[in-house]
């Protein structure tokens, strides 16, 4: 429960950070009295659109774990707050997949629905990502497809999912809950989902591994917090660091666990620690992501270039008269962390707002 107190305050902060900035031209004590007269009537304030597309690009300039945030300035907004049932909230997400992805040029794309009123639960998308696969526990213990959601899997089934095929790549159904409602399934129709299938320049046999990959890591979960005013259903994307699949998602032993697989097919001793298999399979997974993304023509960074502009980023912050302060262990990629600069700096971790926010799963 929020007071009035809390959320002019954040209010004022916030417009005080846009004068500051030099967003409008207006002086904003018009618009302070204005806030404190709806937030005294209403318990909140609706904000305008430029105010809302300015605080989501400060919120991801804010976001300490991400190093992408060199593009800040460039996320487009879509502001989908009038949406009032699940069904527009769908198709508003499945237009943010197609704008997004834009053929493979992919771009930073931010939709933003209704706020969370006063005494009222939010809008919620109960999945973490809009483009997820499923995993299937099977009798033996083992899993098909990706651990990491057989909760998940196991919750929309009980719902009454039907649809999941039971290969390793089954694109999960979309939740939507809006307040005071039961949430409901959407299926996300097929042509919405870029994926591109994984292959190595090198070893032909590579491709018979059966992989693939999502081209958009699109965020839902998270809680999108401007001058007071919180947002439970803003769902957001850029384009993938490459580590993020290949040393993550395929190579933690609780996802898709491929590091063995690809080290007995490259003919690597797996017997001892010290042969570095591990360390020379996760380098050739990484070499086939970049690869196959690159090929399809599908936008990608790679650890080297994203971190060194993250560096630039820093600089040209500081120019603006602003720390970066970021999560060191977020920052600093997943493989060659010491080859990478970020990895010789050190950061002040501190919360500013606006920012994201992650929410306790709806569920629970
Ligand atoms: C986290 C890169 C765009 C907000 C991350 C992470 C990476 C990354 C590598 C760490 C993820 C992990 O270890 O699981 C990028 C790249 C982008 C991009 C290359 C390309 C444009 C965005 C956008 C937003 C954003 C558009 C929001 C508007 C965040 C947030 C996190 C994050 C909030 C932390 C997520 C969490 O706590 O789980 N990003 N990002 N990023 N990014 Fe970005
Ligand atoms: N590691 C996660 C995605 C987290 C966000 N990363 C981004 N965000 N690149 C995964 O799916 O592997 N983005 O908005 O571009």
């Amino acid at each position: 429960f929020r007071t009035y107190n809390t959320i002019l305050s954040d209010a004022k902060a916030f417009l005080a950070l846009l004068q500051e900035e030099q967003v409008f031209q207006e002086p904003c004590l018009d618009r302070i009295a204005e806030i404190e007269s709806e937030v005294e009537q209403t318990g909140t304030y609706w904000q305008s659109f430029d105010e809302l597309a300015y605080g989501a690009k400060l919120a991801w300039r804010n976001s300490t774990r991400c190093v992408g945030r060199s593009y800040w300035n460039s996320l487009e907004v879509r502001d989908r707050r009038s949406l009032n049932q699940a069904e527009e909230i769908f198709e508003a997400l499945v237009e943010h997949l197609r704008l997004c992805t834009n053929g493979g040029r992919i771009k930073s794309l931010a939709t933003v629905f209704a706020p969370q009123e006063p005494g009222k639960p939010g809008i919620r998308i109960w999945n973490d990502q809009l483009i997820r696969y499923a995993g299937y526990r099977q009798p033996d213990g083992s899993v098909v497809g990706d651990p990491k959601y057989v909760e998940f899997t196991e919750l929309v089934q009980r719902m009454g999912w039907k649809g999941g095929e039971g290969t390793p790549f089954d694109i999960l159904p979309i939740v939507i809950q809006m307040p005071n409602q039961r949430p409901k399934l959407f299926e996300l129709p097929r042509d919405a989902v870029l994926e591109v299938p994984i292959q190595h320049p090198d070893y032909s046999w590579f491709a018979e591994l059966g992989l693939k990959w999502h081209a958009l890591p699109a965020i839902c979960n998270m809680m999108l917090e401007i001058g007071g005013v919180q947002y439970t259903a803003a769902p957001f994307s850029g384009w993938y660091m490459g580590t993020e699949i290949a040393a993550r998602n395929f190579a933690d032993e609780n996802r898709y666990n491929l590091l063995p697989v690809v080290a007995k097919r490259m003919g690597l001793d797996t017997r001892y620690d010290h042969s570095l298999w591990r360390d020379r399979a996760i380098v050739e997974l990484n070499v086939a992501v970049l690869y196959s993304f690159r090929r399809a023509g599908v936008t990608m960074v790679d650890h080297h270039s994203e971190t060194r502009r993250f560096v630039q980023f820093e600089k040209s912050e500081a120019l603006a008269g602003r720390t970066t302060y970021a999560d060191w262990g977020w920052i600093v990629p997943p493989i060659s962390g010491s080859t990478t600069p970020v990895f010789h700096r050190n950061y002040e971790n501190v919360e500013l707002k606006p920012n994201f926010f992650s929410q306790p799963d709806p569920w629970r």
